[in-house]
């Protein structure tokens, strides 16, 4: 609230200098902060954290509690077209700038996600090792292990989470930025050890469940293209993850009948035209249930006139705005973490796939924090 009032006050001093048809300011002997107050951040300026949060270096510090934590991971060295998204954390970042939590209220989910009680923080990214991708997947595995299993700063907000915890306990929840999408299967990992399996929900324009066993080396089998088959030879996801907006050249029929064997249901980018965003709503619901949910979202799911800095386009896609309309349907299941990846400003345009980004991070906020789903019945589909 403290830079809402300084807005109001800084508003005063200009309605004042107008009114008096001064032109010149004097600056005398004042100093700033007599004159003009504290050292406020203001959208384009300051340093640069998801929504201009509190930024801290989580991993080494644990004396900083939290709910919910933004952590970077800027690790590009598993994709298969084009690298970049090492810079997602970055650009993400300085999509966020317009964001604050003082202005986070949205129409379209009637909360503001940083008003809910829960402690938000910009964790920063995890120092991954830029030559070494064995050691960069257990960097990051290490990082997700070390930060969920940190106290909570508020504990109570999320008792059927803790529920569905092994342990029965609540743990803190993160927003990765990616990255390329392997770093999915290190935060796969480290969620088993507190959940067990979970069912994956993934906006994606790609399977990601390639098999891997024909690569040439044990190293090269673990890719972005193929990590959730080997999250699922590892025994980390249930039979009911579900796929949305799937568009992606396959080799055939053999592609499908694989990716059902490591435990999706497909629904494509084209569906949207036949059941709708409502339906779309509906047979992800149906399909993941009760249990715990991890959401993942690829940005080339969104179509690349939209959002264009990603590794791998696909026309066609799905627009920015029917993304968000489903990922408020979402609102009430077990989300236990999420993540956003294959951002890769180098192919970006007025940052547009930047600010896309940014904003889906503030509909995962708002859908990790929205704990009385029948506030907001209009959030989810109609049966
Ligand atoms: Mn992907």
């Amino acid at each position: 609230m403290i830079p809402r009032i300084l807005y109001v006050l800084a508003g005063l001093l200009l309605v004042r200098s107008a009114n008096g048809h001064q032109t010149h300011f004097n600056s005398g002997d004042e100093d700033w902060n007599t004159k003009y107050g504290p050292q406020i951040d203001l959208p384009f300026s300051g340093p640069l954290s998801f929504s201009h949060l509190p930024q801290t270096r989580c991993l080494e510090n644990s004396s900083t509690p939290f709910d919910i934590g933004i952590l970077g991971m800027p690790f590009d060295t598993t994709t298969s077209y084009r690298p970049g998204a090492r810079f997602g954390p970055f650009a993400i970042r300085s999509g966020s700038r317009r964001q604050r939590p003082a202005r986070g209220y949205t129409m379209a989910w009637g909360t503001n996600p940083y008003l809910g009680g829960q402690e938000i923080l910009d964790c920063g990214d995890v120092p991954v090792n830029p030559y070494d991708n064995a050691m960069s997947i257990d960097q990051m595995e290490v990082a997700y292990s070390t930060l969920i299993s940190r106290p909570l700063a508020t504990e109570g907000k999320n008792p059927h989470l803790a529920t569905l915890a092994k342990d029965g306990k609540e743990h803190p929840r993160l927003i990765t930025l990616g990255g390329d999408h392997t770093i999915v299967l290190p935060i796969l990992r480290a969620l088993n050890k507190v959940y067990g399996a979970v069912s994956v929900i993934h906006y994606d324009a790609h399977l990601d469940t390639w098999s891997g066993a024909a690569a040439s080396t044990p190293q090269s089998q673990i890719n972005h293209g193929s990590f959730f088959w080997v999250a699922n030879n590892e025994g980390l996801l249930t039979n009911t993850s579900v796929h949305a907006g799937i568009r992606c050249p396959m080799i055939g029929v053999a592609d499908l009948e694989h990716d059902a064997s490591v435990g999706f249901k497909l629904i494509s980018t084209a569906d949207i035209d036949e059941i709708g965003t409502e339906g779309i709503i509906r047979s992800i619901r149906e399909r993941v249930g009760d249990g715990p949910v991890y959401l993942s979202l690829d940005i080339d799911v969104i179509d690349p006139g939209l959002a264009p800095a990603t590794g791998t386009p696909e026309a066609g896609g799905w627009t920015t705005r029917e993304v968000k309309r489903t990922l408020r349907g979402l609102a009430g299941l077990n989300i236990v973490g999420a993540d956003i990846v294959e951002v890769a400003p180098a192919y970006d345009h007025a940052e547009v796939t930047g600010i896309a980004a940014a904003d889906i991070v503030h509909d995962f906020l708002s859908l990790m924090t929205l704990t009385d789903t029948t506030e907001a019945p209009k959030l989810k589909a109609k049966t």
